[in-house]
């Protein structure tokens, strides 16, 4: 008996081993995510995004390293970024917009150039940062921009539409961009990509009013196709509306669970900080809901304050009651462009002081703190 007992736990020992395909016990191979292909790389940032939100809310800004107020795109200079000034650590996550990439531009649309956020986003990497990355794309019947809406384009880009083969080079000088972002060992650095958003709302020219659901979530898998199809699998493709009205306003442009990995809401305080803090409590809630159906990690994808140089204790009072207990992974917030459009904070702006209170609660997670949350 005891020769059995001692066969039987080197019996399980190595079919442990085997079996997994990492030493934390995780069988990494087997997590499913939208794009069957995925790199491995892929599926453990998915696991370490929902990691993540075991132990915090992971703070993320938007261009944090490539401007902030009064600098900008210093190349070689280190990884300078406003949130660092005044908190001490760099972000967790950081966004990067590539529109202008579908051009064959070598700047984006908002004059980062396409190889400093390479460089960045390598950097970042190493250090253990998450990067999502959003696409303002120019409008391909057009020429005009993401907000240009004088004509219908979903249709035209689809399978059979009149400018299927303009979209089909975008996505193909996408995913050159992608497939080049690579670490020391030559992986590609895997990335969040957030295409399409606040579709629920009408200033681009996929939202509301401009294509129907159906359309928009046939070009949401035709997307995801044709990145497979040029070679892309590094990428988690995160869903995020405007600001949610209803659970059903969640739906109705939602391509599915198959072709979405990680669900996001882009909420700013338009309304006031009041409306704002209850509309983050009730989104989430929503997005809460619909991610446990299949235990997807959940964020809030874009937010900050547009009452710009008003509100000293934003990050404390308004932000932190609406996020708290929320079990997002992370928030993002859109960039630090100059005095006037800004959605963070920076050195001498007013909410700094309540911004580096905020930053030092235990569950606010920046870089340091998620480096130590790996696989
Ligand atoms: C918007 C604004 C624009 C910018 C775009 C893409 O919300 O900040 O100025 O061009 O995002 O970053």
């Amino acid at each position: 008996m005891k020769y059995f007992i001692t066969f039987l736990s080197v019996f399980v020992f190595i079919t442990m081993l085997t079996s997994c395909s990492s030493t934390s016990g995780i069988d990494y191979k087997s997590i499913k995510v939208a794009d069957n292909d995925a790199s491995i790389q892929t599926k453990k940032l998915y696991h370490r995004i929902s990691e993540i939100s075991k132990k915090g809310i992971a703070f993320g800004h938007q261009d944090a390293t490539a401007y902030g107020i009064g600098w900008k795109h210093e190349v070689g200079s280190g990884l300078r970024s406003d949130i660092k000034e005044v908190a001490g650590d760099l972000p967790a996550v950081h966004g990067f917009d590539i529109g202008h990439i579908e051009l064959g531009s070598s700047i984006n649309l908002d004059t980062v150039s396409f190889a400093l956020m390479k460089d960045h986003i390598k950097q970042l990497n190493a250090k253990g940062a998450i990067i999502t990355i959003s696409w303002h794309l120019d409008n391909p019947v057009t020429n005009g921009d993401s907000w240009d809406t004088t004509k219908t384009v979903v249709p035209a880009i689809l399978k059979g539409g009149t400018h299927r083969e303009k979209y089909e080079l975008w996505i193909k000088r996408l995913s050159v961009f992608l497939n080049s972002i690579r670490d020391k060992e030559n992986n590609v650095i895997p990335v969040i990509f957030r295409p399409y958003h606040e579709m629920n709302g009408s200033w681009f020219w996929w939202g509301a009013n401009h294509c129907n659901p159906t359309e928009y979530k046939q070009l949401w898998v035709e997307t995801l196709q044709l990145l497979q199809e040029n070679g892309v699998h590094n990428l988690l493709y995160a869903y995020s509306p405007n600001t949610l009205g209803s659970e059903e306003d969640f739906e109705t442009y939602y391509p599915g669970d198959e072709y979405v990995d990680i669900l996001g809401v882009d909420i700013y305080n338009h309304g006031g900080n009041e409306e704002f803090t209850q509309n983050v409590k009730y989104n989430l809630e929503i997005l809460k809901k619909k991610a446990s159906i299949n235990n997807k990690p959940y964020t809030l994808s874009e937010s900050g304050n547009v009452n710009f140089g008003l509100d000293a204790n934003w990050w404390t009072q308004t932000l932190y009651p609406g996020i708290k207990d929320s079990g997002i992974s992370w928030v993002l917030f859109w960039r630090n462009a100059n005095p006037s459009h800004y959605f963070s904070t920076y050195k001498g702006e007013i909410s700094e002081e309540d911004f580096i209170e905020f930053s030092q609660k235990d569950e606010i997670l920046f870089l340091k703190e998620i480096k130590k949350i790996t696989n």
